[in-house]
């Protein structure tokens, strides 16, 4: 860990202040201080919350210093800043995050350890912020990561939202959803800033009038009105003095609707209408439920997209500077469609409130805004019903048709004889009911467009974008997503790390190309021992784990095989299944075969709505049900369902993964990031060609990848030339054999109805194209079995993964931001 000096200025000199000291005694003073002051107790009747609280305001008071430090610097030297609009952030848990950051685990460890208290159970006790699906609200949050350690001025907005991705249990092999309640202790990491809020407006009309100097001003005769409130969160940057600043809107009541209804002495009618504004913030959507018609969804968004450029203009305004010049100060992110309604709001904000004139406004609107994409599922691609949207936000929808007419005027003197393509081009979708494509208003409203991943960009450009990269190729970018060594290398595999440190110096923290300096080691067989113990550490801490949670035993020596992440048939959790079941059956008719004992786990949620996911938890619970319990497969096979996989749950599954599955139909997996957290932890990967996937072969070396399966072209021409499933199935017999035992109902104590939605989906359709892949994948999983037949070889292969990584931190990504779409560049902040 790097030295850290301590800081001057502010911090009184002589012996170590408190509050901001970073020596084990010091610590241990300000963690009974705070036990004491801020909890209310000594040490003989602390609970592990009061423990954990304590910790946290020890560990948040020296990042305040920091982070008013990096205010100041920022305020001085007002340089251009990032501002990442995102509706989703997964930060995980804070507190082992930022005593890393601040360098002080030792210190701390230390600390607590003189006062007979063990700090891993102090960080295991804190809930997570699950403010986010998946993939999305993760790279959010390690975006948010590297650039506070790239020294980047920068505000991550969002929403606070009251209860978040929903924990899952899972009954009777069945995920059952329940509330959940991040919020239920309080939450020591956060600031709440009453004097930052904003009134967000909806509904109602609009009037046209000419005002004294004969100018056309819109008023916006709203309906409603809420009010955002600003909560703080600090983002440390590691090794760095920079702080940055998550800034999450929580919606409450408007203060001035509230006055006119107690004016009208309706009391009780006043405190409903705050509970009523109070559910804008309220819930997380989980993803993979169509949202168009959602009005919830959409003032959500609108709501906290006003609240932050209002407070981007607020703090423009500090500067002096002349509106027009906005985009000067701020780079503005759109990660995905969710906030693009920004580019409405912007320029209502510039030409109705602060009097812009149109031109000027669009100037400065394009150039603030870039847009990121990150899925290219039709179902995911965001349209609002246009009565849906002309309700919520009537002046907005007058943007928009007049940021249309402009753009489809320009087209049409490019194109004037096509006007399917013009209908194609429209940001309006004339369909009946007619939808505002938010895609869309995002490529029109901005300078910059990047897919996460080449493929996903090249794709982008030739499918869902190809009419907008036909006028502006040279708007596309590719940005392919990273993933931060911090969180995901330091904090959930210190084994690891510290064998990484021993090897290479710390360089590679904050600079992940230096792991190449682990090729050389690669063959040493002394270093591959190590490498072997540091793994199988891992593995039985999680066998531990699962054991302490559902009285599974697992061998840490069997080959771990992982699939976590969303379940999404797109992902074929189910294609994992049916070589399980292939396994199953094998063993079953040659039980003395030479296979190395695997334990194949899985992890991840299913959108509540969505009621094929659901049923594919049933089906992999089922499947280790019988799996389990078999004499036959003892010590060969087993199957592993973690429940609630969440950030927390994730970074003890990436460190113990032999094999990564990767295994979702080409074209579909925008670009992925578990598949480079796994890789970094040395798995191996078993992938298709999708996402990220086709770059990490590309970087660790094809001999040192399992690839299987179709490629993305390769799955467009299957499906176009007829894909018959039932076909593949009748010729397979060994693909015959395991759909045959699901659909018997084998899994399902004999009741052939419980899986014959999925068996039906799979021999009629097969929209993923399991079936066409399944014979690739099983032959390739017989080769991952050779190579972990022969320990040298394996652990070669992943040490070589690790080694060429590097590429995959999301400093990288951040840097590539940075220089190609956002032009910002690091103001230091000095001890
Ligand atoms: O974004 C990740 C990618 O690595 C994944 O491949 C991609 O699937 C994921 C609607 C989404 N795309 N779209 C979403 C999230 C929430 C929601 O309400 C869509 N998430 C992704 C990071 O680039």
């Amino acid at each position: 860990m790097p030295a850290r000096k301590q800081s001057s200025g502010t911090v009184p000199p002589g012996p170590e202040h408190t509050r901001t000291g970073l020596s084990a005694e010091t610590l241990r003073q300000a963690f009974l201080d705070n036990l004491f002051y801020i909890q209310g107790r000594f040490p003989e009747i602390a609970t592990d919350d009061d423990r954990y609280q304590a910790l946290s305001y020890t560990v948040r008071d020296r990042l305040l210093h920091r982070w008013v430090r990096t205010i100041q610097a920022y305020k001085e030297r007002d340089p251009r800043t990032v501002c990442y609009l995102s509706a989703e952030y997964l930060p995980g848990p804070h507190l082992a995050n930022n005593l890393l950051s601040l360098g002080i685990v030792d210190a701390t460890r230390e600390a607590l350890r003189g006062l007979g208290l063990d700090l891993d159970a102090i960080l295991d006790h804190e809930e997570e912020p699950g403010l986010g699906n998946g993939g999305l609200g993760r790279l959010a949050a390690c975006f948010m990561d590297s650039l506070a350690t790239l020294e980047i001025p920068a505000i991550g907005y969002g929403i606070r939202y009251e209860y978040g991705i929903f924990d899952q249990k899972i009954q009777d092999g069945w995920q059952v959803e329940t509330s959940d309640t991040w919020l239920h202790y309080g939450n020591p990491w956060e600031v709440r800033r009453p004097g930052i809020c904003y009134d967000v407006r909806i509904g109602g009309r609009t009037e046209h009038v000419t005002d004294e100097h004969g100018r056309l001003r819109v008023h916006w005769r709203h309906a409603d009105l809420f009010r955002g409130v600003a909560y703080d969160t600090p983002v440390a940057g590691y090794g760095v003095e920079t702080v940055n600043l998550l800034r999450l809107w929580r919606a409450e009541a408007a203060e001035d609707f509230d006055f006119t209804v107690f004016n009208q002495g309706d009391y009780v009618g006043a405190v409903m209408r705050k509970v009523r504004s109070e559910t804008i913030s309220k819930v997380l959507y989980p993803n993979d439920e169509a949202d168009s018609g959602k009005r919830l969804r959409l003032l959500q968004q609108y709501f906290f997209v006003s609240c932050s450029l209002q407070d981007m203009l607020r703090i423009f305004a500090t500067t002096g500077r002349p509106l027009a010049e906005f985009h000067a100060k701020f780079a503005a992110q759109l990660n995905d469609t969710h906030p693009t309604i920004a580019v409405a709001e912007l320029m209502r904000l510039l030409v109705d409130e602060h009097g812009l004139d149109w031109d000027e406004a669009w100037q400065a609107t394009r150039h603030t805004f870039a847009y990121t994409n990150h899925t290219l599922l039709p179902e995911a691609l965001e349209k609002w019903p246009l009565p849906l949207f002309a309700d919520v936000l009537p002046r907005h929808l007058e943007i928009v048709y007049e940021i249309n007419r402009r753009f489809l005027d320009d087209m049409r003197l490019r194109y004037p004889d096509d006007p399917a393509r013009i209908a194609r081009l429209s940001i309006i979708d004339e369909t009946p009911p007619k939808y505002v494509r938010m895609a869309h208003l995002a490529s029109v409203g901005g300078h910059a467009i990047n897919g996460v991943a080449a493929l996903h960009t090249r794709l982008l450009g030739t499918t869902v974008l190809k009419d907008f990269h036909d006028i502006w190729p040279d708007k596309f970018q590719n940005k392919t997503n990273g993933v931060t060594p911090r969180r995901f290398l330091m904090l959930a595999n210190p084994g690891l790390a510290d064998l990484l440190t021993e090897a290479l110096g710390d360089g590679w923290t904050r600079d992940l190309e230096r792991l190449r300096g682990l090729e050389g080691l690669a063959d040493d067989p002394a270093f591959q021992d190590r490498w072997r113990q540091a793994k199988l550490i891992r593995k039985a801490a999680l066998a531990e784990r699962l054991r302490a949670g559902q009285g599974n035993a697992i061998d840490p020596a069997s080959l771990f095989d992982i699939q976590a992440k969303r379940i999404h048939e797109y992902k074929r959790q189910h294609l994992n299944l049916l070589h399980v079941v292939t396994l199953y059956n094998r063993l079953k008719h040659a039980p003395d075969a030479d296979v190395p004992a695997r334990t194949v786990l899985f992890g991840g949620k299913a959108a509540p709505g969505y009621a094929m996911a659901k049923l594919i938890i049933k089906l992999i619970n089922a499947v280790a049900e019988v799996v389990n319990r078999d004499p036959d497969m003892r010590d060969r096979l087993k199957v592993v369902f973690v429940p609630d996989y969440n950030v927390k749950v994730a970074q003890s599954v990436y460190p113990a993964a032999d094999l990564s599955e990767q295994i979702s139909t080409a074209g579909m997996e925008a670009s992925g990031t578990g598949n480079m957290k796994f890789s970094l932890n040395g798995a191996l990967t078993i992938g298709t060609l999708d996402g990220a996937n086709v770059e990490i072969r590309e970087a660790v070396g094809p001999d040192n990848f399992f690839l299987f399966g179709l490629d993305a072209d390769e799955a467009v021409r299957t499906r176009a030339a007829g894909y018959r499933p039932y076909a593949l199935y009748e010729r397979d017999p060994e693909l015959r054999a395991a759909v045959d035992l699901i659909a018997g109902g084998h899994f399902a104590h004999g009741d052939a109805g419980l899986f014959r939605p999925l068996v039906d989906h799979l021999l009629g359709r097969d929209d993923y194209l399991l079936l066409a892949d399944y014979r690739a994948y099983v032959d390739c999983q017989d080769r991952v079995a050779d190579a972990w037949r022969d320990p040298a070889r394996w652990t070669r292969m992943a040490i070589l993964n690790v080694a060429r990584m590097g590429r995959f931190s999301s400093d990288r990504a951040i840097a590539e931001y940075c220089r190609d779409i956002w032009n910002v560049a690091p103001a230091r902040v000095d001890g």
